[in-house]
């Protein structure tokens, strides 16, 4: 059985998450949160999502996952048949992790603390984000899914893309950055309502206070720390 560590207030988990649901694939879940020294052996660089497969090899990078179960459970497809296609696919996930993710994760830390952003990184962040609206304005269909008729993985990983995008663009840049790309708003509202959605939004519920609670007590202790420039 495969075994998926992390915790449930990662995005990047809950994507791996979802993906296994869908494929109604048996998995235990293994809690465990970034830099610890068990994750270590089990992740390079100590982040989460990692997984355990049945055969006992450890994988980590969630794009990479995905297509590891992709390739190892074909059933229920999640990528299309013909090359170009699946290409699209990958593209939209891409873009959606280097052109939204990564920027709005830059403005996490000013979130937890409610620092304000300096202007020059917001600027820089603005132009990123900007460049991705521009290339999934030109990929994404949403007729009904994200990349065409077929329902495939750049639908489960924009959507947990989005959850951390929508919430740091609203908050940190004033921003309601999905209604940039005309159907978005409502693909993501529709994707959320699914049982699989819901059940992994419970399960991220029920773990952020925990989690929280990691995040403070890490900030106090870098705070505190003697090499603190
Ligand atoms: N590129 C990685 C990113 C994973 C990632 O950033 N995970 C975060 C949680 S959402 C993490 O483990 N952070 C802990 C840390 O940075 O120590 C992926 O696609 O899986």
């Amino acid at each position: 059985m495969i075994t998926l560590h992390g915790f449930a207030a990662s995005n990047y988990y809950n994507l791996v998450k979802h993906v296994l649901l869908h494929k109604e694939l048996p998995f235990q879940e293994n809690l465990i949160y970034g830099g610890s020294d068990e994750l270590l052996v089990i992740s390079p660089v100590g982040k989460v999502p990692a997984i355990t497969t049945a055969q006992g090899l450890n994988i980590s990078e969630s794009s990479v996952i995905c297509d590891f179960i992709e390739e190892t459970y074909p059933a229920m497809p999640l990528y299309p048949e013909n090359a170009g296609e699946r290409a699209v696919v990958r593209q939209i996930m891409k873009i959606s992790e280097l052109y939204f993710e990564l920027p709005s994760r830059r403005l996490i830390t000013y979130a937890f603390t409610g620092t304000a952003v300096p202007e020059l990184v917001a600027t820089e962040v603005r132009q990123v984000l900007s460049r991705g609206i521009i290339a999934l304005n030109h990929l994404t269909k949403f007729s009904p899914w994200i990349a065409g008729e077929q329902f495939t993985m750049a639908d489960i990983y924009v959507y947990y893309v989005n959850t951390v995008v929508k919430s740091i663009a609203s908050s940190q840049l004033n921003w309601e950055i999905l209604a940039d790309i005309p159907g978005m708003k409502e693909w993501d509202v529709a994707m959320g309502k699914s049982d699989i959605a819901q059940s992994v939004e419970a399960d991220r519920k029920e773990n952020m206070p925990e989690f929280m609670q990691k995040v403070t007590l890490q900030m106090k202790a870098s705070n505190e720390s003697p090499n603190k420039s």
